[in-house]
């Protein structure tokens, strides 16, 4: 059976830096994400390995099955990368349409696409998903909240996956990156450019190539080998304390 990589979220960041990892390994792929002129072009830069580009808005569930049940059992990678941070406002402040859309696109988006092709794997004896999770799935952060809780969803998930999935010799990771240069951050501020590129003054953050390493590697290794959870930090980020308010005057 050829190795087959389905790839949410191919158009940017970690999941088209995956794309090409896996290209240079052989891999055949099918692309995922709602700009479809840029899988199209990575496409074109990546040839005849790229068996698929598919516009798709995996929040759509009619759309999620219609498109992907014909790959339900070809697939052996299943990359479940698209996924956002929209606003960082305190939580009483909050738009509500920016929770809608990071539980819409990074809990019900991913587990569309994971049922679409996970019988498939079963069936077949054989494959992977690889979640990308977050660091915000552990740790607590001022404004955190939807987009943090969400990670810790996509962190369950898997490995309740993980427990569903025994005897299948289907595995499991749950990836969670820390802070990293990828359009991320022009999305969670809602297309303010400056506001996002200042995150970065003087920091080196992890760089989407960092990930996909990461996640070909997790996928190279041997098919007894299950990476349950990896966690990934720039050497620039580490913990803060937590803090204390204290009473005015006390
Ligand atoms: P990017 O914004 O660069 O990429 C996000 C990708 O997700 C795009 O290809 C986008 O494609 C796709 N996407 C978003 N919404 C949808 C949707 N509804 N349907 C289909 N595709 C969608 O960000 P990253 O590469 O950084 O993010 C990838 C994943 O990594 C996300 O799940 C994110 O939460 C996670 N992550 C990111 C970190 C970071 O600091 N960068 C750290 C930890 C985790 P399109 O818009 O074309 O549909
Ligand atoms: C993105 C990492 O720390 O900005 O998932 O939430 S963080």
């Amino acid at each position: 059976m050829d190795n087959i990589a389905l790839i949410t979220g191919a158009s940017s960041g970690f999941g088209e830096a995956t794309a090409r990892k896996l290209v240079s390994k052989g891999w055949q792929l099918v692309l995922v994400a709602r700009r479809i002129e840029r899988l199209k072009s990575l496409q074109n830069e990546l040839g005849d390995l790229v068996l698929d580009c598919i516009e798709l808005d995996v929040c759509d569930r009619d759309a999620v099955k219609l498109a992907l049940s014909p790959w339900n059992g070809k697939i052996t990678l299943l990359v479940n990368n698209a996924g956002l941070a929209v606003g960082l406002d305190p939580a009483w402040d909050a738009d509500l349409d920016d929770w809608d859309r990071m539980v819409d696109t990074n809990i019900k988006g991913l587990t569309y696409v994971t049922r679409a092709v996970l019988s498939g794997m079963v069936e077949n004896k054989r494959g992977h998903v690889i979640n990308l999770g977050s660091i915000a799935g552990s740790y607590n952060y001022p404004g955190g909240n939807c987009y943090g809780a969400t990670k810790a969803f996509v962190e369950r998930f898997s490995t309740n996956l993980r427990a569903d999935l025994h005897g299948s010799k289907v595995r499991v990771t749950n990836i969670e990156p820390g802070f990293s240069y990828t359009e991320f951050s022009k999305v969670r501020f809602k297309g303010d450019d400056e506001k996002a590129e200042a995150l970065y003054d003087n920091a080196t953050p992890l760089s989407a190539e960092d990930i996909a390493e990461s996640i070909v590697w997790c996928a190279s290794l041997p098919e007894h080998v299950n990476i349950n959870r990896l966690e990934i930090m720039p050497t620039c980020q580490s913990f803060g304390a937590l803090p204390i308010s204290r009473d005015a005057g006390a």
